[in-house]
């Protein structure tokens, strides 16, 4: 069986997104976590645009998040998260794609240091929610239903982070009047999969580096 090795930053949602895949299936896999405000030479010789995630396996580099979790599913002997048929296939990865242009738009949410900015794209968040919440099951808890998605781990490192983003700012009101996706990431982030794909002291690291960044919602983060 080959060897998985996971390169990573601590606090990186799209590593987070591999970690969960990884722990759902049960694998053995290793971490080799890097500091991206001093990348080693070595990571850039496997990463072109020089970001997290890579995964190794044995010898060969695999880059961006999507890909790692595709290359994942498709190697697992437990069972399959992409659904048989092309079509199904099809919206799972487009609403993926959708998902990960939230990422970035939470990351801005998260570092930029002045109030404006942050409740403009918390407002642009928010209705990109709104649109999940027209496409999401309507029975769930999950994306799909009752059964656990590759959407569902794409998008659960992301409502994590967003959560916390409110308890230091309350006011953001991300989730107000979008019951679904409340509920959505109530269940995912009461999944054993979440928790264990993080560093245990994630928020407390998150709160330090924001706050170093002048980060306007980590502005009163105890240092
Ligand atoms: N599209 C990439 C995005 C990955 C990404 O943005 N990773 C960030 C950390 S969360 C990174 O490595 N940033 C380093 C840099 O841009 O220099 C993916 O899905 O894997």
């Amino acid at each position: 069986m080959s060897s998985l090795n996971l390169v990573s930053f601590d606090a990186c949602p799209f590593v987070q997104r591999a970690a969960i895949l990884l722990e759902e299936q049960g694998r053995e896999y290793d971490i080799t976590y890097i500091d991206l405000r001093n990348k080693p030479e070595w990571f850039l010789a496997i990463s072109p645009s020089g970001k997290v995630p890579v995964l190794k396996v044995d010898d060969t580099s695999i880059f961006e998040s999507a890909v790692i979790l595709e290359y994942l599913d498709e190697t697992t002997e437990q069972g399959r998260l992409l659904p048989s048929d092309p079509l199904g296939r099809a919206q799972q990865r487009m609403w993926i794609t959708y998902i990960s242009n939230i990422m970035g738009k939470a990351w801005q949410l998260q570092s930029s240091s002045e109030e404006e900015p942050v409740r403009n794209v918390a407002k642009e968040i928010r209705g990109h929610f709104e649109e999940l919440a027209k496409n999401i099951s309507e029975s769930g808890p999950y994306w799909s239903g009752e059964n656990y998605s590759m959407v569902d781990a794409s998008i659960a490192p992301i409502l994590q982070r967003l959560t916390w983003a409110e308890t230091l700012e309350p006011s953001l009101g991300l989730f107000e009047g979008i019951p679904k996706i409340a509920a959505w990431r109530d269940a995912l982030l009461a999944r054993p999969s979440t928790t264990s794909s993080i560093v245990p002291d994630l928020e407390q690291r998150s709160g330090h580096m924001l706050h170093s960044m002048n980060s306007w919602i980590a502005r009163n983060f105890a240092v």
